[in-house]
């Protein structure tokens, strides 16, 4: 007897569903694209196709391994959590103990609902997540602007006549903070509607050759060219402005020093087509302006992600249909908090309203009210080495590598990580492996033994996804759509933990805590509801409600709790969502088109926008002092393929080789220039790799680029290992961040580059 049955892909943004056909194993016959999803309307890329393959890798781990020297052991899973708690144990000082939490904490139930606590329990401000290799830049400018670091406008892709798109490739990621299945049939309809698309990118990627336009720009230069744009609005008496907001003659006087013909010869744009651009902008019906990775991970990348929205206040498209909008998703209660590792970890307000204080009693009751007065800041706190400043509560993972090197009080010497391989994706991570094997302790909750976890002397992994339930608490905040879907599980956990357990199990030794976690947070999180005016429960008994949540498992009851107490729910008395709703509706649920809202949103102490914080004009200092100098001849910039996915699907043999291979793409005419042939030597501050060329002309002259996520000779993982690549992270600089935000720079490394055999003085 085969089984259909639906579930949400876990492996990237787009979070599209799809239809499973599993035999009587169990086993993945088939994975289509779900037709009935409201949402994502049966799209399915190569990567979800696969999903069966990847979820039976026969190299995933299926019990825990200790390190003993060079030697792996299986252990029994009590024997595993015995040996985390006596390494953690040995750290005196908790100031000692670091967490990494990588990117598919993004995706994953537990990461969502347990990360938090786990931070908590340990007690350390050395956190660092991915988030600093990622998109920090955005928080921060968010937080500043609009008080919140997760109240993130997305382009309303679906209506807008105009979307102007920097530093990203949909056609290939699938898109990122802006939740979109079918990226690329979106984009089609857009055009199709009449609207016009322009993509800014130093290649000329599949996004950029569906466009109207492509606008090649010099990497790291984002922020000129958006300045230039400002600076027209200004110059030609184009704003528009529909809110109240604070700063604007500030961001018109920063302009100033940024006229089109200024930044013209520094991002290589014409200063013709920036003022048209500007024009355009203004005088679209509807337009959106949305920057990616590109932008954000580059020196200037807060100013960048600043840039882009003051450009959607000022041409008066924030907050209205058609532009770029807040979206309300349904595990949302009260105001909008958190930080960017609870970003990583799921994001959802509700989840750190309650995880805050389920594992602290010492919490004071008034911390959401508190939490809701303080202005947003960076650098409460500093890092111990370098004094990088913190940002949502966490440090730069560009400083991780100097807490465990440098010797006195806080040294790192234990390390937790939950599906994070930063030896591959952070900058200059060939210093953390070697900095890795220092470590007293480590600690890995991950499915593979890889160039990360190697270092561990306790890898934990978690069961197969389709033994997992799954909600996307982080991605449905930064829908297209408000929608809501959940997968249960769909295959027992056959005596294995799941990782929601390994993450409960870990804080509670951590914490030394007794008893059941999702009680104390469910607990919490109803007493504050309970406490909360306008809460829909205000007043209501504690334990009546609980006993109204349904669920098999913790996380579904948490689950239950924040759907009902979210702006659809049950309880708060404008829908009835419920686990049990989303249940009966396992294609998921379209909740309508995405509707004004900043005033809900908006949580500056002002109670306006601000569009010219101070931190952010003086960096504008910075912008202008670089703009004196003479950049660099070459520089390096990354690429995403449609079928990797960071450094962790290289395993499945379907979704590597052909097109996605780790080459370095170079224009022909610096090819010809530089006498290369083949293969070549590229050379940065911090280190050279030999790699095969790609000569393209969808490439500026003068840029190269090499994926990330590669490098895995010798890896225990067998396809991996024969289509191993190099790591572009051991070119990458882990001493140049973006100031602002602590965010890691891997687009706009300068390099060198010569032909294999010749020796060059460095
Ligand atoms: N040069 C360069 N570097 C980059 C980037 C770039 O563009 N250029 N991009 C950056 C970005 S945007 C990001 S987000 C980071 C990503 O950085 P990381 O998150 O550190 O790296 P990933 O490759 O995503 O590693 C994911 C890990 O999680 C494991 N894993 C997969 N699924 C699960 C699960 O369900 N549970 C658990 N516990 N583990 C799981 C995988 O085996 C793998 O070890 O890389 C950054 N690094
Ligand atoms: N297939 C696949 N999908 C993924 C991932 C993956 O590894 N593979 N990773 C996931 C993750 S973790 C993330 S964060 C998202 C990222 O999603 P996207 O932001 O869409 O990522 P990329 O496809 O890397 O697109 C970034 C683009 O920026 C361009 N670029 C580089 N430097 C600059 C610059 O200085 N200025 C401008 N304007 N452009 C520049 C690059 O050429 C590239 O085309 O993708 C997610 N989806
Ligand atoms: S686009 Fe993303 S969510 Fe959709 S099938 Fe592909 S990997 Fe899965
Ligand atoms: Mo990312």
């Amino acid at each position: 007897m085969t089984s259909t049955v639906h579930r949400t892909c876990p492996l990237c943004e787009a979070v599209c569903g799809l239809t499973l056909t599993l035999d009587e194993g169990g086993h993945v016959t088939s994975v289509r694209g779900d037709k009935d999803d409201p949402f994502s309307k049966g799209f399915i890329c190569p990567k979800g196709a696969s999903l069966g393959r990847l979820d039976e890798d026969p190299d995933r781990l299926r019990k825990p391994l200790i390190r003993e020297g060079d030697l792996w052991r299986e252990v029994g899973w009590e024997e595993a959590f015995a040996a985390v708690k006596e390494g953690l144990d040995r750290v005196a000082d908790r100031r000692s103990a670091a967490i990494y939490l990588g990117n598919p904490n993004a995706h994953s139930m537990a990461g969502a609902l347990y990360g938090a606590p786990l931070i908590k329990a340990l007690g350390t401000r050395n956190v660092y997540s991915a988030s600093t290799a990622d998109q920090m830049p955005k928080h921060v400018a968010s937080g500043l602007m609009f008080g919140h670091p997760l109240a993130i406008p997305v382009p309303d892709l679906d209506r807008t006549d105009y979307l102007l798109m920097l530093g990203a490739n949909p056609l290939e990621s699938n898109g990122s903070l802006c939740t979109a299945p079918d990226f690329p049939g979106r984009l089609k309809a857009l055009r199709g509607r009449g609207g016009r698309l322009v993509v800014v990118d130093p290649r000329r990627t599949r996004t950029a050759a569906l466009a109207d336009e492509h606008v090649f720009v010099r990497p790291g230069t984002d922020a000129y060219l958006l300045f230039g744009i400002v600076h027209t609005l200004f110059a030609e008496d184009l704003v528009t402005l529909s809110h109240q907001v604070n700063g604007v003659a500030e961001v018109r006087e920063a302009a100033k020093h940024f006229p089109p013909e200024a930044v013209s010869g520094r991002t290589g744009v014409p200063a013709e087509v920036i003022v048209r651009l500007a024009r355009e902008l203004a005088g679209a019906r509807t337009a959106a302006v949305y920057a990616r990775i590109g932008t954000c991970t580059a020196e200037f990348g807060t100013l960048a992600q600043w840039l882009v929205d003051v450009l959607n206040v000022l041409t008066g498209n924030l907050d209205r249909p058609g532009g770029a909008m807040f979206p309300k998703p349904a595990t949302e209660f009260g105001a909008r908090r958190g930080s960017a590792a609870a970003w990583r970890s799921g994001g959802s307000e509700a989840t750190r309203a309650g995880e805050g204080g389920g594992i602290r009693a010492t919490e004071p009751a008034s911390r959401s009210e508190a939490m809701n007065t303080r202005p947003y800041q960076v650098g409460r706190w500093r890092s111990r080495v370098r004094g990088l400043p913190e940002s949502n509560g966490e440090l730069p993972v560009a400083t991780l590598a100097d807490e465990i090197e440098t010797p006195g009080e806080g040294q790192v010497t234990f390390l937790i990580t939950v599906a994070g391989n930063p030896v591959l994706s952070a900058p200059h991570g060939a210093r953390l492996d070697a900095a890795f094997g220092r470590l007293d302790f480590m600690v890995s909750v991950d499915p593979y033994l890889n160039e990360t976890t190697r270092h561990a002397n306790v890898i934990l992994p978690p069961p197969r996804m389709l033994q997992s339930g799954h909600y996307d608490f982080a991605l449905l905040g930064f829908a297209v759509r408000n929608y809501a879907r959940y997968s249960p599980p769909l295959l027992p956990l056959d005596g294995r933990p799941s990782e929601a357990q390994i993450l409960a199990r870990l804080a509670m030794i951590a914490s030394g805590l007794e008893g059941d976690l999702d009680e104390f947070v469910i607990g919490e999180m109803l007493r504050k509801a309970t406490e909360t005016p306008g809460s829909g429960v205000e007043g209501r008994d504690v334990a009546g409600l609980r006993a109204e949540l349904e669920g098999e498992t913790g996380g579904e009851r948490r689950l239950d709790l924040m759907l009902k107490l979210g702006p659809y729910g049950e309880w708060a008395g404008k829908g009835d969502l419920s686990l049990r709703k989303l249940l009966d509706h396992p294609h998921g649920l379209d909740l309508g088109p995405l509707e004004p809202r900043l005033g809900e949103v908006l949580k500056t102490a002002s109670g306006l926008i601000e569009l010219a914080p101070p931190q952010i004009i003086e960096d504008v200092e910075r912008l202008r002092g670089r703009l004196e100098e003479d950049p660099p001849e070459i520089v390096l910039i990354g690429r995403r393929h449609l079928r990797s996915n960071n450094s962790w699907l290289h395993n499945v043999g379907p979704l590597v080789g052909g097109s996605n291979t780790c080459t370095l793409q170079i224009n022909p005419a610096d090819v010809t220039r530089l006498g290369l042939d083949g293969e070549a030597v590229v050379r940065s501050a911090k280190g050279q790799l030999t790699v095969p060329l790609e000569p393209t002309d969808t490439i500026m002259p003068g840029v190269v680029s090499l994926p990330h996520g590669w490098g895995h000779a010798g890896s225990s993982q067998s396809v991996a290992a024969e289509h191993a690549g190099v790591s572009v992270n051991t070119l990458t600089d882990e001493s140049t961040i973006d100031v602002l935000s602590g965010n890691a720079v891997f687009n706009g490394v300068p390099v060198t580059i010569s032909p294999t055999g010749v020796i060059t003085a460095q």
